[in-house]
């Protein structure tokens, strides 16, 4: 199978690539570097072909490459980015996978695997979040993803084109960047945790997230993607379990046997309180997806060189 992983330099693309590798597919890769970096697939680029050019200008060319497959993982994955820049996300974050869905239509690909979020569902819907949860996106992050889901379930309508919707919930691992200020709290906080530096919680710490490893990640979206038969259109990637930033910073701790500086801050505009996904849809489709807990993996980060 000849794949084209849009977004695969960056932190779950690369992953996703040396998944989609493992699994012996061929893998052609359209990154234009703005977050993602050549670091990132440094072991495998004599594996794959890569393009450095953004998404919607492949689209939009002649060369968009004869692939038997998709994975559109290419955004500008910050809520607070969007927030702040609402146009020049939604390019990246809605129009881009029009983009994507219009080339796949034109040169027969049948199937686009897409990067959504727990971002579509917002802060109405009982825990744990379900697929048939209310989507109720709170930023425009959130919309655009949503919207995403839904223009490809029209063309998996119209053009009968496979379409699978993972709606990634708070992914951490290796390759993680903490240095932008959107960066995720797991490696922000292992980063300051490293260099004996402050740790910043925002709130009291009490609050949850569903935090997925990102190989874990990696091994659903390469399976989703080759995968003989189309999978579910729409699944959560949530393992199901709550764990607290207080959690957190208690394994750290207790990992490198030393004590932390920590400071809490008011919790910040915006911040939603509890997240947690129902994982029953992901289960029943391949019940071995998930083999890493946040215990193991956060170990994993901390007893390794960064990478
Ligand atoms: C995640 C996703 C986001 C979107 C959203 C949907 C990440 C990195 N972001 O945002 O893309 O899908 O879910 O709901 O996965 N925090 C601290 N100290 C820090 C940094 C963060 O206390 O230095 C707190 C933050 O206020 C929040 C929690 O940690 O309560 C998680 O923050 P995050 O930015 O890792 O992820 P989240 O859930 O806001």
């Amino acid at each position: 199978m000849r794949v084209l992983v849009t977004g695969g330099a960056g932190f779950i693309g690369s992953h996703a690539t040396e998944a989609l590798l493992e699994l012996g597919a061929e893998v052609i890769i359209v990154d234009d570097l703005r977050s993602g970096s050549l670091e990132n697939i440094e072991n495998i680029r004599d594996r794959v072909t890569f393009l450095k050019c953004c998404v919607l200008d492949l689209c939009n060319g002649k060369d968009f490459p004869h692939v038997d497959a998709v994975v559109h993982l290419a955004a500008i994955p910050s809520v607070q980015a969007s927030l702040d820049h609402p146009v020049e996300t939604h390019r990246v974050n809605y129009e881009a996978t029009l983009a994507v869905a219009e080339a796949c239509r034109k040169t027969h690909c049948k199937r686009i695997v897409f990067a959504s979020s727990a971002a579509v569902y917002g802060t109405e819907g009982n825990l744990p979040l379900n697929e048939l949860s209310p989507l109720k996106p709170i930023s425009h992050y959130g919309a655009d993803k949503l919207a995403s889901e839904t223009i490809l379930s029209v063309y998996a309508d119209l053009y009968r084109l496979e379409t699978v919707s993972l709606r990634f919930f708070n992914v951490f691992g290796p390759r993680q960047d903490p240095k932008s200020p959107y960066s995720g709290v797991m490696s922000l906080f292992i980063e300051a945790a490293r260099n004996g530096n402050r740790i910043t919680v925002y709130g009291d710490g009490h609050q949850t997230r569903d935090f997925v490893f990102v190989k874990d990640l990696a091994g659903v979206i390469a399976k989703a993607t080759l995968a003989p038969g189309a999978p579910p259109r729409i699944m959560n990637v949530a393992t199901g379990e709550a764990t607290s930033l207080n959690d957190i910073l208690e394994i750290i701790r207790s990992s490198l046997k030393s004590p932390l500086e920590v400071t809490y801050q008011d919790r910040r505009s915006g911040d939603i309180r509890h997240s947690q996904g129902d994982p029953s849809r992901i289960n029943a489709w391949d019940p071995e997806w998930k083999t890493t807990s946040v215990a193991s993996g956060l170990s994993q980060l901390l007893t390794t060189a960064p990478q």
